[in-house]
């Protein structure tokens, strides 16, 4: 049996919750072919351990794929995101209390990485399924951004596909009448299909996801 690991964070900054793990957990055994399945695990929400965690996953679990999601508090949709940076710039504390300004994910690594996900066909496939969903340009500077570029920085020239996908908060989850959310059934729905596109399209297709600022 081969297996997509699907990571979601811990919940941070004072929330009960985290959508990232409340869906990825959901999806935990799911089959995505007849030797293929989904095993979903949490990250802790701190800069010291996520991408230890994550290297241990994935020493321990050897997956043909790995996507991470965690919750990005002002998205809308499902959010394919497109590069990891080199830089932590935390604007709150992560869960052990560390705020890195402006240090390097890894000291002398390139300023970026890409998705090595299709993530234009991921978008489509979940915009087919009647979910929200769009390629992002950043996923931050926080925890979220670290482990993404880590994972990239670890599997550079492997043949293990990987990426990150953000996710809105659920509507419990939102204060302010104008914040968008995402109920976790949808959020669930869409995952599982961008999984589903992302296991099942070797090569992206040409379709924008850009923006003009
Ligand atoms: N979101 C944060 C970190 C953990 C999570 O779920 C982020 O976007 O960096």
């Amino acid at each position: 049996m081969q297996t997509v690991l699907l990571t979601g964070f811990e919940p941070f900054d004072q929330d009960l919750i985290n959508p990232s793990w409340e869906a990825a957990r959901q999806l935990d055994g799911v089959q995505l072919a007849e030797d293929v399945q989904i095993v979903a695990r949490r990250l802790p929400c701190a800069f010291a351990t996520a991408g230890e965690c994550l290297a241990e996953l994935i020493a321990e679990l050897r997956p043909v794929m790995v996507i991470a999601t965690g919750l990005g508090p002002g998205r809308s949709d499902l959010s394919m995101e497109r590069v990891a940076i080199n830089v932590n710039d935390a604007r709150i504390p992560d869960n052990l209390g560390a705020q890195p300004v402006d240090t390097a994910v890894v000291v002398g690594g390139p300023a970026a990485y890409f998705s090595t996900l299709p993530i234009k066909a991921m978008v489509k496939a979940v915009r087919e399924a009647g979910v929200a969903a769009s390629v992002s340009q950043t996923a931050g500077t926080f925890v979220c951004n670290q482990v993404f570029y880590l994972l990239q920085h670890s599997l550079a020239g492997t043949a293990i596909r990987s990426g990150f996908i953000h996710v809105p908060p659920m509507p419990e989850q939102v204060t302010v009448a104008a914040q968008p959310s995402m109920a976790l059934e949808t959020l669930v729905k869409g995952l599982r299909v961008a999984v589903q596109a992302a296991w099942g399209a070797q090569v992206d297709i040409a379709q924008t996801g850009g923006q003009v600022s």
